[in-house]
């Protein structure tokens, strides 16, 4: 039996049980077995979900770059590490070995160091997806700097507030950035954050578009001239297991986002050891993710997963309608992709398009096919399979957050029966449980709860960056000794678990987590805006878009309502970012509340959903009149 590398349903069975019973063994194992430490951990678990605390492989000291790099330049030193595919198919693909990976994290590693960055310093990354994205982030770790991505799509106040946030002493980013036919300044924005940050001494400025930009004297540098200069070796820093590697921002169901930080050791295990069984990848895969590097699924499984098994890992820079709807299947067929990873999002956008651009392409290299972000609705699941995996390649469903750093359930290929839109099967280690309303566990199957975690795992979060009241008040409060995930879920009659949402105020749209709040901050920060409150509701493409019930100070008929509206989505792009822009915008007189003055999410979401005849209990309602005002005038 092997413990790695799992081949059989029932070798899944054993390992998993093995994993329940003495999980501090059985990770033990695993960690011993499959990864380079420079020190050996004296202890693997302590952990106190009240605290809470959890610490995997104390005291073990090790650099997560020597298992994505190092340890392969000797076996796989030619092997393409980053197969680099740009947005125009006009301009050639690079291949970057490991071999060439390996140099050039040494030397932005270097150049880090001499631009003053020091152990335990936080660096922003603000690049679109090109290779010194993921270089940049290989050469943080290669010297103990916590890295912080901000999605490049994210607008100036964003990305001030999450500078800010962890007050971080570097920006790297670039000139410019290629969305399909777009051009985006990337510089612009980063010279308008930085207007409100004070902690940023240098911007490493990588060249991209060659568009205008202006250089701050003494704080922006080209980072080309200094590679150039750099030295290829740079000596990897030993890290503790507990020490930071990253803070990842995602979005609270309150105003400011959640700095969630992963730690070193336990987040390369699970990351690595998730890739290779989820995944089932082997020698001589080309494994594409389409996910950006911005968001976890990128660092994880784009990143430090694959990179960690030695695997070729693709990086797609555009978007999948450009030049046409025919993109992806093209880079499918040009670099003869084994494994797709992509989101329900994507997947809906391309299955509404003429089945000429998937059909003309040749598939054949599909192994494996995967899908993350939000619950895929079945018919998603079936174009996907039918016109995609052509039947023959098993779609791996993978349920997981930011904060759970690695895929919690999923099905593995060739060894877990798939069932559509179900992730399945509990992944090894993992101990979900569904809860219901009076904080019970639901045991035995054909049940649905809220899902929680009831044992650690290696690659948790294990804090949230200067807030740890909020980890614990968010994720370890609603049920004692349990992680609480945020989402519904069913157990069906053999135990497969189906992701049914989010049970509070995030709302996922096109597969990015969007916290109301801080879009109602955003609407309310317009001038004629008194209240508003926003709600998901099902769109055919997106999953979920977003509605937004406005009430305006004075509600005069002269308005011009338009306007109104694209100021106000104006406000939300340049606060948020265009991803949280609403699909509809309704003025009303006032909102549905409660006696204690909550507002009723749910009678807005039945009506922006058009599913009004039962709104459910009323009875709290206080302004009933209101209720009526906009399920006439609804969108
Ligand atoms: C990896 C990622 C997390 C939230 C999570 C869920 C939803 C993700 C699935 C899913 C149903 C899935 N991280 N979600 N994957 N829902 N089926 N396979 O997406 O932090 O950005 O989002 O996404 O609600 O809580 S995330």
């Amino acid at each position: 039996m092997s413990n790695y590398h799992i081949k059989h349903l029932e070798e899944y069975f054993q390992v998993y049980r093995k994993s329940v019973r003495d999980p501090e063994r059985f990770w033990e194992e695993v960690a011993e077995e499959h990864f380079v430490w420079r020190k050996r951990w004296s202890n693997v678990l302590s952990w106190d979900f009240a605290k809470p605390e959890v610490k995997w492989f104390e005291g073990a000291e090790l650099n997560i770059t020597e298992n994505c790099l190092d340890r392969h330049l000797r076996t796989h030193g030619e092997q393409t590490a980053i197969l680099f595919e740009p947005n125009s198919p006009d301009e050639e693909a690079q291949h970057i070995t490991y071999n060439a990976l390996f140099e050039k994290v040494n030397k932005m590693a270097n150049v880090l160091k001499a631009q003053g960055i020091e152990k335990g310093d936080r660096v922003c990354i603000y690049l679109p997806m090109i290779p010194e994205l993921a270089i940049a982030l290989l050469a943080c770790a290669r010297i103990g700097a916590v890295h912080s991505v901000v999605f490049a799509g994210f607008s100036a106040k964003a990305l001030a507030t999450r500078i800010n946030d962890a007050s971080c002493k570097m920006v790297i980013t670039s000139d410019g950035s290629y969305r399909g036919a777009k051009t985006l300044d990337l510089k612009a924005i980063v010279d308008e954050a930085l207007l409100s940050c004070e902690t940023i001494e240098k911007v490493l400025l990588v060249e991209r578009t060659k568009n205008k930009v202006t250089l701050k004297e003494g704080r922006d540098l080209w980072i080309q001239p200094l590679l150039d200069e750099a030295d290829g070796f740079c000596e990897a820093v030993s890290m503790n297991a507990e020490d930071p590697l990253f803070i990842l921002y995602t979005s609270g169901s309150t105003g400011k986002p959640k700095g969630m930080v992963h730690t070193t050791g336990g987040y390369m295990v699970y990351t690595a050891y998730t890739f290779k069984n989820i995944f089932q990848y082997r020698e001589g895969d080309i494994y594409w993710c389409t996910a950006d590097i911005g968001w976890i699924t990128g660092h994880s499984y784009i990143v430090y997963g694959p990179l960690a098994n030695g695997g070729t890992t693709v990086m797609f820079e555009g978007v999948p309608s450009y030049p046409d709807f025919s993109r992806f299947w093209e880079i499918v067929e040009k670099h003869k992709i084994t494994h797709l990873y992509t989101a329900p999002t994507a997947i809906r956008a391309l299955a509404k398009e003429n089945i000429e651009y998937v059909e003309k392409c040749d598939l054949s290299s599909l192994k494996v096919l995967g899908s993350v972000g939000e619950p895929i609705n079945e018919e998603a699941w079936h174009w996907y399979n039918d016109n995609v995996g052509k039947n023959k390649s098993p779609i791996v469903d993978t349920w997981w957050q930011t904060e759970t750093g690695g895929i919690m359930i999923s099905p593995i290929p060739f060894v877990t029966p798939t069932k559509p839109t179900y992730a399945t099967l509990p992944f090894i280690g993992i101990q979900p449980a569904l809860m219901d309303e009076n904080a019970q566990e639901l045991k035995g199957n054909q049940v649905e709860g809220r899902l929680c975690i009831k044992y650690p795992w290696p690659s948790m979060a294990r804090t949230i960056w200067g807030d740890h009241d909020r980890y614990r008040d968010t994720y370890f409060s609603a049920y004692a000794n349990m992680y609480f995930t945020g989402d519904g879920a069913m157990r069906d009659e053999v135990g497969y678990y189906r992701i049914t949402g989010r049970v509070d105020d995030v709302i996922i749209v096109s597969g990015h987590n969007l916290g109301t709040a801080p879009i109602e901050d955003a609407i309310n920060e317009h001038q004629a805006v008194a209240e508003s409150a926003i709600v998901g509701f099902p769109h055919e493409v997106k999953g979920n878009a977003l509605y937004g019930y406005v009430i305006l100070k004075e509600y005069g008929e002269s308005r011009n309502f338009d306007n109104l509206k694209k100021e106000i989505n104006q406000q939300i792009a340049d606060k948020i970012g265009p991803i949280a822009k609403l699909d509809k915008i309704q003025f009303v007189p006032g909102l549905p509340k409660t006696r204690s003055g909550k507002i009723m999410r749910r009678i807005l979401r039945k009506i922006a959903s058009k599913d009004t005849s039962n709104l459910g209990d009323t009875s709290t309602l206080l302004n009933p009149e209101v209720v009526k005002e906009i399920m006439d005038n609804a969108l």
